[in-house]
């Protein structure tokens, strides 16, 4: 173990033995240890000094720290003791062996019900901690534990300085993965308030329970942050109005209209009765997508989480600049998008040619272009068992730049009528 070069004997403090690793971050390890004084178990987390000296926060940290191991709390990890070597800062802490919650989110999203207990435990440790003048600012999935009674339990409360996302010059490191989590006021690094910042994290949480994914997410980190700072988000079909509700106050990017604790707990999701015993609801209880996604993800919910006009995003993984397809989706039967663009074909002297069943038909444009004339071709297919249609349109020839000018001012007023959009969309949430 390299802890043996920086003077581990295999007792630590002459107090902890360390045994197999438990997991780790990309700074931490966590061991299983045993306290040889009273036998117990516990958990080390072990962190390297020279990760942690982040500017102008360390008295700040301290105090945190010595506030955790004075308090205690049924749904936070308790911190028994610290400890130091020359290269090393050790956190022994109650050993807790349920796994992570989210392990169960790897099989499914959760019941609402079941996902409101657990969120109802995090918010109770959050507001005990926030109280005391100590805050997390770096809540994600690897931070909730569950006991063996299924209880809900936070760790590194106060430890922020450790964590891998915010460190040292307080810059965001990204080297686990994207920032996910974290509140725009953090990204953008205006300064911030750890409080609001820990709801943000709270608000991801409650979406990622509900959902099975994540609310901001893309695979361009740069539009991932476009959509963290605005709160560009959709709740999907199966979020209860109280649910979207709540998430939209808690996933809201000013940090002064975000809601606080008491708001929460007096909203009307929150205050609702939470299942006695979440760890015997069995995992088939839970609403499985894994494999089943035609079952429970159907067509509507699909085109309910994408933009209403363009679906293409769904289908594809090329950039929007580069993309010269547009796919959305209608409930109007495949003659009435037929005779849509058709009408439209003739306002814009197109010619139009059409395949014997109407699902194919070929527009064309008279003058020519900059690289001849514009022809656009658009196919469309029923998405069975749903009465949904799908009408896809792309370029055949000319230049990309007068199809993408026909799109936008032709083709998408022409159809807007009968593009369909989630119920979510048309009325969004309060
Ligand atoms: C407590 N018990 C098990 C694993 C852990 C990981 C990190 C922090 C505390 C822990």
């Amino acid at each position: 173990m390299e802890m043996v070069k920086d003077g581990y004997n295999g007792i630590l403090h002459g107090k902890y033995e360390l045994g197999r690793q438990l997991g780790h971050g990309t700074f931490a390890k966590v061991y299983l240890a045993r306290n040889l004084h009273s036998g117990k178990n516990a958990a080390m987390k072990v962190v390297g000094k020279e990760k942690v000296i982040k500017a102008g926060m360390m008295d700040q940290i301290k105090r945190e720290i010595s506030v955790m191991k004075m308090v205690r709390h049924p749904n936070i990890v308790e911190l028994y003791e610290v400890m130091a070597s020359k290269s090393k800062i050790y956190f022994a802490m109650e050993l807790v062996r349920g796994g992570e919650l989210f392990s169960k989110i790897e099989k499914g999203r959760l019941r609402e019900d079941v996902a409101r207990g657990y969120f109802q435990q995090l918010i109770s440790a959050v507001d005990f901690c926030h109280s005391r003048g100590v805050y997390h600012r770096d809540l994600k999935p690897e931070n909730l534990l569950l006991d063996e009674e299924g209880n809900l339990k936070v760790t590194d409360f106060g430890l922020s300085a450790f964590s891998d996302h915010l460190r040292q010059d307080g810059l965001l490191h990204t080297t686990c993965g994207t920032p996910a989590y974290v509140a725009p006021e953090v990204i953008g690094k205006k300064g911030y308030v750890g409080a609001k910042a820990d709801i943000w994290s709270c608000g991801v949480i409650l979406y990622v329970l509900l959902a099975g994914f994540l609310p901001f997410q893309d695979d361009n980190i740069v539009a991932m942050y476009r959509k963290i700072y605005r709160g560009d988000f959709r709740c999907p079909p199966w979020f209860s109005s109280d649910a979207r509700r709540l998430i939209t106050k808690l996933l809201d990017p000013n940090p002064d209209c975000r809601y606080t604790i008491s708001k929460i707990m007096e909203s009307s999701w929150f205050k609702k009765a939470a299942p006695k015993n979440p760890q015997f609801i069995l995992e088939d209880d839970n609403v499985n997508l894994k494999g089943k996604e035609t079952e429970t993800l159907n067509a509507f919910h699909i085109i309910s989480l994408s933009e209403g006009f363009d679906l293409s995003p769904l289908f594809e993984e090329k950039k929007r600049e580069e993309k010269q397809e547009i796919r959305f989706a209608t409930t109007k039967p495949a003659e009435v998008v037929v005779s849509k663009l058709e009408a439209m074909a003739k306002a814009m002297k197109f010619s139009v040619k059409k395949n014997g069943d109407g699902s194919s038909l070929r527009l064309q444009a008279h003058e020519m272009g900059r690289k001849g004339k514009l022809e656009i071709a658009a196919d469309i297919w029923g998405v069975a068992p749903s009465l949904l249609v799908v009408v896809e349109v792309k370029k055949s020839s000319g230049d990309t730049l007068e199809y993408n000018q026909f799109c936008h001012k032709e083709l998408r007023p022409a159809l807007k009528d009968i593009v369909w959009t989630s119920p979510a969309d048309q009325s969004p949430p309060v």
